[in-house]
């Protein structure tokens, strides 16, 4: 069965590329070479497109078809609809919310040109795999068109309760497109259940729990919890200490025995990271005897800066962080660093074990792969402590991290007082059960059991199997992270939906 995965984005893999390590596209990728297949969607670049332009590229036993957007595709489907409609509607954000007629037709037509030129490619038996938001109806679509394979869609972000979908006009009409998939993928059980109750009702449909029945078909709706590439990330992480990168070096240098809390986010509202600016400022406030022995390293490259809402986050980080050093810094020290740059793969790993904690504080967050990548990153041996916020899908896997709830500046600001104090027994114990759920549930894990699924091979599990992972005891770990091996170094992950 040939597999054929569409995205909002496709990344054409450069044809003397080197084998990589880690990334959710890097595994697509490998999912696609192990079947042969095709990988269909918008090339990133803006032309003047005829509907059914395609241009097809091959590699190895892998077609790449890529679409252009027209400008006015980009402003409607991509920048209209999908963000400045869904993704903050989805993130719970109403008040961001902003719904334009035209900006929806201009979504359904992208979906619909999509479908067009996609369904000429498509063979009989081909599995076919959407990702994300910015496609929800693009099966509805293929089914107008007579395809009738196997459609399964995973859905990276949140997917909030009834009544706030609802609040989306058309969202009945849009949601009930979600009934053409066979297999519907949500990141935790709470979304899974919350996409059941919105179809039952606002499409009135009908459900046992793990299926959904409306207009004729059936879908099942289950929980697939996205993972991380730990191995890989865990080799690169070793291998910074052994041979420091530039940025690492430098961070040596400049903090010398300081200690050091880690953040690590796309520059975006549904991060948290002006309130977890605020709440590091209150730390220090409630702990003065801390102030000059810990800095907090914000890593925040800049995102949909088309987007008038990211384009004043940028600005409110950058006047929060400011005044904050301001009122609490000291000549020889820094409070807050706020470093709007991508890093390699291998830079953030780095720091990642440079730092005694991980804050990881979003206010909403489908799964959130950096707090997986700052556990897989940690010195087995003496790791630091992720605080995670309890809006971030990973908390509910993560238990054993400080859970926070962002609102609260004041408790966010406890948790990192506990981290910084945490005795290293406990230190360890936590990490240990954190990194056996992470590696349990690792990218493979999670690729595998998806397509399982999408493929009908027994595979619609109960739900709570999704987030419960084998436990590897201490021992286990620590001889897998003694192994020895070459630190291979991935390229950075191409976020396929951003
Ligand atoms: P994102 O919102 O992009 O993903 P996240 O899961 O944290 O959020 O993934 C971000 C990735 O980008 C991480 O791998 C991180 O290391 C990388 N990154 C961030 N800043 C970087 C920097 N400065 N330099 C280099 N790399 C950087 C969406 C959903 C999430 C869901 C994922 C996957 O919003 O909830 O976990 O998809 O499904």
């Amino acid at each position: 069965m040939r597999l054929v995965v569409v995205s909002n984005r496709v990344t054409i893999p450069d044809r003397h590329e080197k084998a990589m390590a880690g990334g959710l596209a890097v595994a697509l990728r490998e999912a696609l070479e192990q079947r042969g297949g095709l990988w269909f969607g918008w090339s990133g670049a803006i032309g003047e497109v005829s509907p059914t332009q395609v241009r097809q590229v091959e590699r190895g036993n892998v077609t790449y078809a890529v679409t252009d957007l027209s400008e006015a595709e980009r402003q409607s489907y991509y920048l209209g609809f999908s963000n400045r409609a869904l993704w903050p509607l989805m993130h719970y954000r109403l008040g961001l919310t902003e719904f334009q007629r035209g900006d929806y037709m201009g979504y359904l037509g992208v979906n619909r040109r999509f479908a067009r030129a996609l369904a000429g490619l498509i063979r009989p038996d081909d599995l076919i795999w959407i990702h994300d938001y910015h496609l929800i109806p693009l099966a509805a679509e293929l089914r107008r068109r007579g395809i009738s394979n196997r459609i399964g869609y995973f859905h990276h972000i949140p997917w909030p309760a009834a009544e706030v979908v609802g609040a989306l006009p058309f969202s009945a009409t849009l949601i009930r497109t979600m009934a053409a998939h066979d297999l519907v993928g949500m990141q935790t059980e709470i979304d899974a259940r919350n996409l059941v109750d919105g179809l039952i009702s606002l499409c009135g449909a009908r459900s046992d729990g793990r299926h959904v029945r409306l207009g004729g078909r059936r879908t099942a709706v289950q929980s697939f919890p996205i993972g991380i590439d730990v191995e890989g990330f865990r080799r690169l992480a070793a291998a910074s200490v052994r041979k420091a990168t530039t940025p690492l070096r430098a961070t040596r240098v400049s903090l010398g025995e300081r200690k050091l809390v880690i953040s690590v986010d796309r520059l975006d509202y549904s991060k948290g990271i002006v309130p977890r600016l605020e709440a590091f400022g209150q730390f220090l406030r409630n702990h003065p005897e801390e102030r000059g022995r810990v800095s907090l390293l914000q890593v925040a490259p800049p995102s949909r800066s088309d987007v008038p809402e990211y384009a004043e986050l940028d600005r409110q980080s950058d006047e929060v962080a400011g005044r904050l050093n301001a009122q609490l810094g000291e000549f020889d020290w820094t409070p807050i660093r706020v470093v709007k740059k991508a890093y390699s793969r291998k830079a953030l790993a780095g720091f990642y074990r440079r730092a005694q904690v991980g804050l990881v504080t979003p206010m909403r967050d489908g799964m959130n792969l950096v707090a997986k990548e700052y556990i897989a990153a940690q010195d087995p041996a003496d790791p630091g402590v992720l605080v995670l916020s309890r809006f971030a899908g990973a908390a509910q896997q993560l238990g054993e991290a400080l859970i926070v709830n962002p609102f609260d500046s004041q408790e966010v600001a406890e948790a990192i007082r506990t981290a910084l104090a945490m005795p290293k027994t406990e230190r360890i114990r936590r990490f240990e059960q954190l990194y056996a759920i992470i590696s349990a549930t690792d990218i493979g894990w999670w690729t595998r059991r998806y397509l399982a699924a999408l493929a009908g091979e027994g595979a619609t599990l109960p739900t709570g199997e999704a987030t419960s992972a084998p436990r590897a005891g201490p021992r286990r770990i620590a001889a897998a992270t003694r192994r020895k091996r070459d630190a291979a170094e991935p390229s950075s992950l191409t976020m396929i939906q951003s």
